[in-house]
């Protein structure tokens, strides 16, 4: 299914977020798969997650898969008409205590306006035990929260965030995934997700695209790619497709684009270990070993 209906559509305008929304047939998805095992069993260990976010620029398949139908189309139905990738990020919750803090993504991304999707597709099992994502829903109508930086051992989250305001459990809603499916999740919307209790891996490869009229506010010379539409207003340089995957010219666009988001992401992180002002909230249900304070 490629378009969605305008029931889907009105959901997520509703909700915030859409699940689930079938994508890759299991040969498929396990070709991806596999793709990916191959990138990181190619680089030096402590580099796979480099390797990872740079896919679409350096591996011309990961640039023709962000172009796919089956993902740009439902996308571009809440978007719009134009649209650009703007990351490929990659949630792997190893089986064991990893976790995501509920969170807000629009707070530090620096993207406005916020006129921003994630499609989030599962490359193997993301069912209630592997700890798949849980929303709560409405929340991206409402405001952005503060959010204190943990930076806690276990939280995937790069700082560790969480919202500074209390996420009542029983009006969340858990949007597990086959291996396959996709949701699709706003940027305002509070999400988090619960430890991985299954022996694989849960593989999340997660695309964050956003309409062209968005602009990138905290550093200079973002990137994107265009994959529908036209892009009227500029404001990222745009990623080519890569000649030679691996290649030398890649990689380096590659490296140069990894600092560029590490100024955009990270820069005004607070120092790892700050306090939060407020208790942060455990991770989504009961959490086996709280977040340190
Ligand atoms: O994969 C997860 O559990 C969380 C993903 C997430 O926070 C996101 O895609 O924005």
């Amino acid at each position: 299914m490629t378009q969605l209906s305008a029931d889907q559509i009105a959901s997520y305008h509703d909700n915030g977020f859409l699940a689930p929304i079938a994508v890759f047939s299991a040969a498929e998805t396990l070709t991806y798969r596999r793709r990916l095992e191959a990138v990181e069993g190619a680089v030096e260990v402590g580099n796979e997650r480099a390797a990872r976010a740079g896919l679409p620029i350096t591996h011309a398949w990961a640039w023709d898969l962000v172009h796919d139908p089956r993902i740009v189309e439902p996308i571009s139905a809440v978007l719009g008409p134009n649209v650009l990738l703007w990351s490929m990020d990659w949630f792997i919750k190893a089986p064991g205590r990893s976790y995501v803090s509920y969170h807000q993504d629009a707070t530090y991304w620096g993207l406005e306006p916020h006129h921003v999707a994630t499609a989030w597709i599962a490359l193997s099992d993301a069912g209630p035990k592997t700890g798949p994502m849980r929303f709560l829903p409405g929340s991206h109508r409402g405001p952005l929260f503060a959010q204190d930086e943990t930076f806690a051992e276990d939280n995937l989250l790069s700082r560790g965030q969480v919202v500074r305001t209390r996420v009542n459990a029983s009006k969340t809603m858990l949007a597990p995934l086959a291996a396959g499916e996709m949701s699709i999740h706003h940027v305002r919307i509070v999400h988090g997700s619960e430890p991985n209790r299954t022996d694989d891996r849960r593989i999340g490869m997660v695309l964050r695209y956003c309409a062209t009229n968005v602009r990138q506010t905290k550093a200079e010379g973002d990137r994107a790619i265009l994959v529908k539409g036209v892009d009227v207003h500029r404001h990222f340089e745009m990623i080519p497709r890569p000649r030679k995957d691996g290649g030398k010219r890649e990689r380096e666009l590659a490296r140069r684009h990894g600092k560029t988001r590490f100024k955009a992401l990270m820069e005004d992180a607070t120092a790892a270990g700050s306090s939060p002002t407020l208790p942060p909230n455990p991770p989504p249900t009961r959490p086996p070993t709280p977040p340190r304070p």
